[in-house]
């Protein structure tokens, strides 16, 4: 299977600072996208549609291809394009319509896996986004470690999608560097292989550029990033206005956009689900705890404080429970947010404990630190439970998540 031999093309070397705006801040950054997405859910699903071309979207006479898998695009198929069509082009795809909720399951895992990075993602659309990963390093290594992680946990946690990823130290660079070796592929791009990289690739590839402006482009010679580089920036602006400008950076590379993360957001949440049904309630306990801790410090990290928690118990039978409560007051502190969490999980296990093939535990209602008011008087029990965390967190931070963890001896 093409999953063990992946294609990567890259150095293994930091990405370099001098390509990004800012001289004194490299950044890192990811842009990951999941490869043929709906189609690949739907081989994933139906086994016996693997290696064959797949067509999603409506089969009625007005349907329109959503997705064609990797099988049906040399045949021409494309996304966006009316289904009649495609399956004049490859009349041996099989059409299929993939349910929502397997692409809203499909998209939140691969949401869950990013945000075990960084904070910082910025979603373009149900199965792409950017990650600045610049503070991360520290954390899970190198942005090519990171990159190659992220694809392997993408895998594990969906089931067996496959994501391709771009690391370079823009957004600009890291979108155009994931469709270079897709599927199933990682490009770097560096400031070494950035000229090579570049130069050779057509304007088409350069964000906003349409068959107007190609046509525009061709007129005067320019086909290629390469052209677009070397032509002189007053030809560019005297014939595109400030637009010439901006596709000159961009053809260098250059780019200061910045990752703006999804503020909206209204859980974090980590499940996990078993090999083995867990029978022993304190076992299934203690890993509630560290699904606990680890949103815990995700909503910390993001700045928010939770008003609300839920449990979900799954057990061997799939016969699945949620449970939800809220918290007085909203807060960030684990000590408190436990508290409500073991609440929900030892009135559940009191009553109905069976084997549990799969726990998690999500924070809700989530709203911005800043936004919780200052108390007048401050409990020092509370106080203190701030400092723990605190502490915590900056062990988090400088040896990994696994590094500490609170026992949950006393129940
Ligand atoms: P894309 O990421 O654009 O495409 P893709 O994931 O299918 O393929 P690639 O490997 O090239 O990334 O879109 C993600 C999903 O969004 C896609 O699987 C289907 C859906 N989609 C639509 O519903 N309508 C559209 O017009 C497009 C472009 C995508
Ligand atoms: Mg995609």
């Amino acid at each position: 299977m093409k999953r063990f031999l992946p294609s990567f093309t890259f150095v293994r070397k930091p990405v370099a600072p001098e390509m990004d705006g800012h001289p004194n801040i490299p950044r890192a950054i990811l842009h990951v996208d999941m490869d043929a997405f709906f189609a690949s859910i739907a081989q994933r699903d139906h086994p016996e549609l693997r290696g064959k071309p797949v067509l999603t979207g409506g089969t009625g006479p007005r349907g329109v291809v959503t997705t064609a898998s990797y099988e049906a695009r040399p045949f021409g198929c494309r996304s966006a394009m009316p289904m009649a069509q495609a399956r004049r082009l490859c009349p041996q795809a099989v059409c299929v319509k993939v349910r929502g909720t397997s692409i809203r399951e499909a998209s939140l895992q691969v949401r869950e896996v990013m945000h075990r990075y960084t904070d910082l993602v910025q979603p373009l659309s149900c199965d792409e986004a950017f990650l600045d990963v610049t503070g991360s390093v520290r954390l899970f290594g190198d942005p090519i470690s990171m990159g190659e992680s992220i694809r392997r946990e993408i895998f594990e946690i969906t089931g067996g999608l496959t994501a391709s990823v771009g690391v370079a130290s823009n957004k600009f660079l890291a979108k155009l560097a994931s469709d270079l070796n897709k599927p199933d592929g990682m490009t770097v791009i560096t400031a070494e292989n950035l000229r090579a990289t570049l130069d050779p690739l057509p304007v088409s590839r350069l964000w906003g550029v349409g068959p107007a402006t190609q046509t525009k482009l061709h007129a005067i010679g320019i086909k290629t990033f390469g052209d677009i580089r070397r032509a002189p920036v007053d030809q560019l602006v005297a014939r595109f206005g400030t637009w010439g400008e901006r596709l000159h950076e961009l053809a260098h590379g250059r780019d200061e956009r910045v990752v703006t993360p999804d503020r909206s957001a209204k859980s974090i949440g980590q499940e996990q689900t078993f090999a083995e049904n867990l029978s022993d309630p304190q076992a299934v306990r203690d890993v509630l705890l560290s699904q606990c801790e680890h949103v815990a410090w995700r909503l910390r990290a993001a700045k928010f404080a939770a008003g609300g928690v839920a449990i979900k118990v799954r057990d061997g039978s799939f016969y699945t429970v949620s449970r939800s409560a809220t918290l007085d007051e909203a807060s960030d502190r684990t000590a408190d947010l436990w508290n409500t969490v073991s609440g929900l999980f030892d009135t559940w296990s009191g009553q109905q404990f069976v084997p549990v093939r799969l726990i998690g535990c999500t924070l809700e209602r989530l709203v911005a630190r800043d936004g919780v008011p200052e108390r007048l008087f401050t409990d020092p029990q509370e106080v203190k439970q701030t400092g723990v965390d605190r502490a915590m967190d900056a062990i988090v931070n400088k040896f990994g998540s696994g590094a500490v963890h609170r026992g949950t001896g006393g129940r």
